[in-house]
């Protein structure tokens, strides 16, 4: 049985999709984030020491897997599970393809998005009254010249990508679609894509319309990221 260790709200979200993808059974083990911090309960280092969501547990037939990064998680339930599907032939352009977004949207797309999260929160934390105009402005000037170029230039680059094929590997949906929807949910929730990135949202309403997808929601509860 594959178990997921599930934080509401949280990348963990993909694994519960790719799951209902792939049309096997799994039970979902719930954790809520700290409602001050956003942080996983501490529960979930008795599964990972780093605590953090998606984790699963596998205890089918190599027996005993358990196994943290949704990257990584993604790439072993295809190849464990996929028989052929959701992943294009190896050796082919569209596969490298596939291994290249599956890396990319954690290792590229999620950083400034997290900076950009840290760096809106900076001059809302506890600090001296003096103290705040000064992160407000280094706060500011960090996002203007920093992190909002970076992510016009990710986003920008996938809307691009998105102009050669229908998903992200090519013609055929597969994990590397799973994998690159979190970015591209977090940001059409917290930034908003606008009218800059109508590929982007048409991509986001592609997956929405999953059957697929709607079960995993099912299953993992309020999640609000589907904008
Ligand atoms: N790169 C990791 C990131 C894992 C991660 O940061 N997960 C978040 C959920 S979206 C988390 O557990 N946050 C709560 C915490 O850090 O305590 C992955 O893709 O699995």
């Amino acid at each position: 049985m594959i178990t997921v260790h599930h934080l509401n709200n949280s990348r963990s979200q993909r694994i519960l999709w790719l799951l209902e993808e792939l049309g096997l059974d799994y039970e979902v083990k719930r954790y809520e984030r700290d409602a001050k911090t956003s942080l996983a309960p501490p529960a979930l280092r008795a599964v990972h020491p780093l605590g953090k969501s998606p984790v699963i547990t596998d205890d089918g037939p190599t027996g005993g897997a358990t196994l943290a990064e949704t990257g990584a998680i993604v790439e072993y339930l295809v190849e464990r599970y996929g028989q052929g599907r959701l992943a294009p032939p190896p050796g082919t352009p569209e596969r490298l393809r596939y291994t290249y977004w599956l890396h990319y949207a954690e290792g590229s797309a999620m950083p400034p998005l997290l900076l950009g999260l840290v760096f809106s929160r900076l001059p809302q934390g506890p600090m001296p009254f003096f103290i705040r105009p000064i992160a407000q402005r280094i706060s500011e000037k960090v996002r203007s010249t920093y992190i909002g170029p970076q992510i016009a230039l990710h986003f920008g680059y996938m809307e691009s990508e998105l102009g050669k094929a229908t998903w992200f590997a090519g013609e055929d949906f597969s994990g590397a679609d799973v994998q690159m929807s979190f970015p591209i949910e977090a940001a059409a929730a917290r930034l908003g894509l606008g009218e800059k990135y109508p590929r982007l949202k048409a991509y986001l309403e592609r997956i929405h319309a999953r059957p697929a997808y709607a079960r995993a929601l099912e299953r993992g509860g309020p999640y609000d990221f589907v904008r």
